[in-house]
Parts: C-alpha cells; sequence; structure tokens
C-alpha cells in the first residue's frame, strides 16, 4: 500500500458528490429544469390569476363539503381527498389543449375532474352513488370517468393508471392528432415496476407523455424517506433517458411554467418528460385514515406556510384584486359547493337492473 504522502505536494482536492449541488449536476438530463431554473413562475393575467384562484377553491371547499357528507353515512366506500395537492391539478390543467390531450390519474380524482370544468353536481352524484353521476353512480370516488373530457380515469389499483396512459399516449401518436397524455400518479405509486417499463416503452418510442409524479410525501402512511431509495422522483426516468423536473407543487405559477416547458419539449416529438411536483396531502390517506403517522404541527406548518391558495391570494393582492372580492368569490363558490351536495342528496340511486349494465363493452 502506498504511504500517505507526507511531502507537501499539493493534493488535488477531493471532490465532493454527495452535496445536493454536485449531485444535482451529476444529474444529466436536466434541460428542461434549467428552462424553469431561468424563470420559475408564469405571469398571469389578472384574470387568470383569478381563474386559477376560483377553481383551486372551487375543489378545496368541495372536499371539505365531500370530508362532512361522508361523516354523514352520504359516500359510501372509499374516499381519498385533494385538499393541499390543488395547485397541481390547477396549474398543469391550465396548460393542456383540452380538444386534442388526455389526462389519466389514481384514486386521488375529484380535483382533476373539477380542474376541467366538470359540473360539480355529477361528480358530487357520483361520489353519494347516484344515477345522475358521472360514472351513473356505479364507479363512486374512485372511479369517475369523463371520455368526453378526454379524462379517463380514476384508477384504484396503484401505478396501473402509468402503463394505460402510456398507451393513451400510444393513440396519440398512432392517430398522428397532436395530443399529449398526462399520467398522474404518487410517490408510492412510483415504485411500481410497471411504471418503469412504461418508461422505457414511451422513450423509445418518443410517446407524447408527461409522468407527473404528485408527491404528497406519503404513501397511505408510509413516509417517501422510509419507502423509497431514490426520493428525487423526478430523476428516476435517468435510466431511460427521460428530462427530469423538479416543481413546486404549493405554487399553482410554477407548476403553469413547467407544464409549459414541458408540453413544448413533448409537442415537438422529443418524447416524454418526468415532472416531479412536491406537495403535501393536509387530510389523512382517505376518510379512514386517522393520520397518526405525522405530527399536527407537521400540516399546520405546511397550511401556514406553504397553502397554494393563500398563496394565489397573496399574488392577487399584488395585482390589486380586492379582499372584499375575494370574499365574494368565496362566497359564490360555497353556494355552488352546497347546490351539489343538495343535487346529489335529492338524486335516485340507479335501478337495480343498473347492475347489469355497462359491464362489458359490448355483448357476446
Ligand atoms: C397495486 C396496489 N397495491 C396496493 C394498493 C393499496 N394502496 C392504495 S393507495 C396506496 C398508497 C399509494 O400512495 P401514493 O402513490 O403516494 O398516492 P397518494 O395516495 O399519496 O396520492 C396503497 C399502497 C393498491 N390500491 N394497489
Ligand atoms: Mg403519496
Amino acid at each position: 500500500m502506498a504511504k500517505a504522502s507526507t511531502s507537501g505536494k499539493k493534493k488535488t482536492p477531493v471532490k465532493k458528490t454527495n452535496t445536493p449541488a454536485a449531485m444535482d449536476d451529476a444529474f444529466a438530463l436536466k434541460s428542461l429544469q434549467d428552462a424553469l431554473d431561468k424563470k420559475k413562475r408564469f405571469k398571469p393575467t389578472k384574470d387568470q390569476l383569478l381563474h386559477f384562484y376560483e377553481q383551486m377553491l372551487l375543489i378545496r371547499r368541495f372536499e371539505e363539503k365531500a370530508g362532512q357528507l361522508y361523516g354523514l353515512g352520504l359516500i359510501g366506500g372509499f374516499c381519498h381527498l385533494y385538499i393541499g395537492q390543488e395547485a397541481v391539478a390547477i396549474g398543469l390543467q391550465s396548460a393542456l389543449d383540452n380538444d386534442t390531450d388526455s389526462v389519466i390519474t389514481g384514486y386521488r380524482d375529484h380535483g382533476h375532474m373539477l380542474a376541467y370544468g366538470i359540473d360539480p353536481n355529477v361528480i358530487m352524484a357520483e361520489l353519494t352513488g347516484r344515477a345522475a353521476g358521472i360514472s351513473k353512480g356505479k364507479g363512486g370516488s374512485m372511479h369517475m370517468f369523463s371520455t368526453e373530457h378526454k379524462f379517463y380515469g380514476g384508477h384504484g389499483i396503484v401505478g396501473a393508471q402509468v402503463a394505460l396512459g402510456g398507451g393513451l399516449a400510444l393513440a396519440h401518436q398512432y392517430n398522428e392528432d397532436g395530443g399529449l397524455c398526462l399520467a398522474y400518479f404518487g410517490d408510492g405509486a412510483a415504485n411500481q415496476g410497471q411504471v418503469y417499463e412504461t418508461m422505457n416503452m414511451a422513450a423509445l418510442w418518443k410517446l407524447p407523455m408527461v409522468f407527473v409524479v404528485e408527491n404528497n410525501q406519503y404513501a397511505m402512511g408510509t413516509a417517501v424517506r422510509r419507502s423509497s431509495a431514490e426520493t428525487e422522483f423526478y430523476r428516476r426516468g435517468a435510466a431511460f433517458r427521460i428530462p427530469g423536473m423538479k416543481v413546486n407543487g404549493m405554487d399553482v405559477l410554477e407548476v403553469r411554467q413547467a407544464a409549459e416547458i414541458a408540453f413544448k419539449h413533448v409537442r415537438e416529438g422529443n418524447g416524454p418528460v418526468l415532472m416531479e411536483c412536491e406537495t403535501y396531502r393536509y387530510r389523512g390517506h382517505s376518510m379512514s385514515d386517522p393520520a397518526k403517522y405525522r405530527t399536527r404541527e407537521e400540516v399546520q406548518d405546511q397550511r401556514e406556510k406553504n397553502d397554494p391558495i393563500e398563496r394565489a391570494k397573496a399574488d392577487l393582492m399584488k395585482l390589486k384584486v380586492k379582499e372584499d372580492a375575494l370574499k365574494d368569490i368565496d362566497k359564490a363558490i360555497r353556494a355552488t359547493v352546497a347546490e351539489a351536495a343538495d343535487f346529489a342528496e335529492k338524486s335516485p340511486e340507479p335501478e337495480p337492473s343498473e347492475l347489469y349494465t355497462d359491464v362489458l363493452v359490448e355483448e357476446y
């Protein structure tokens, strides 16, 4: 073994490879991240920002009402609320071309439906299992679809929607319709094998697809750092040469900016993008989760310092929107949501014969 040098010769400085900056440099596929870092936030008009604010608030109030209806026993089965994550769906949705693009997600799907501007009445009717619901009351919270809007659900099998999203992206490419597929999944789903099979195919075939990890820090009761060897999810496409982006999912304007960069890249035929939106869910995994795996203080801290709706409100104030105008918006949204609950409660349940319909696409 060579002896350590005592000759006083200058040593080559050892490069630290485990600092965040060095690790980021080591991630080569960051051209889109660099573009985002140059300009982090979308510059909206006052009307655009008001619209984002309204949409996020509608999701928040709708979900609060759904939580109440669940407590009253009016919603059966599972119910996963999106409260805290509103900026992700709204920021991305606002940059989509609704005539061509498709969206697919997991079971935490009410917010994504509302982001499309789909009538809250039919979403609430679905949650409460009524015939007027968007899936005729037969899908419930986790299985909402609107093919008319190119929204393909609403899936209960963790990660399965990603592979289906690959199929939707292939259809866009095959039909040359110019559309892209936005496939949302969670930090927990990001550890599913089929996600990586899809990444491989999507990159190989240059499919028009954006993989969006909604990293809300938990998969049921398991914190990201306890389940994931690589917690920087945006890097997980590196093995397939998919560029990654890490985005503040609590800031609707940053999400929108990131969406523009990612969508442009995909639409130009460069293949898929992997976007990680860092976010936080305020409620338990589902309505039946008492969330004992984290402290109240942790949740309170996020609510107080990082809330996406409060952030948008502060931005609106800077654009000279008056607090009274925002209060009026809240009032109108509360009325819309109350009406949706009323509509749902008054709607009839599906006929028993509906058990036999929509099971197969065609008879055989
Ligand atoms: C294949 C499969 N495995 C396990 C489950 C049970 N399960 C439902 S949700 C969930 C956690 C998923 O967490 P994440 O992907 O982070 O999404 P989030 O709920 O945080 O939005 C698990 C394990 C399932 N539905 N499907
Ligand atoms: Mg999660």
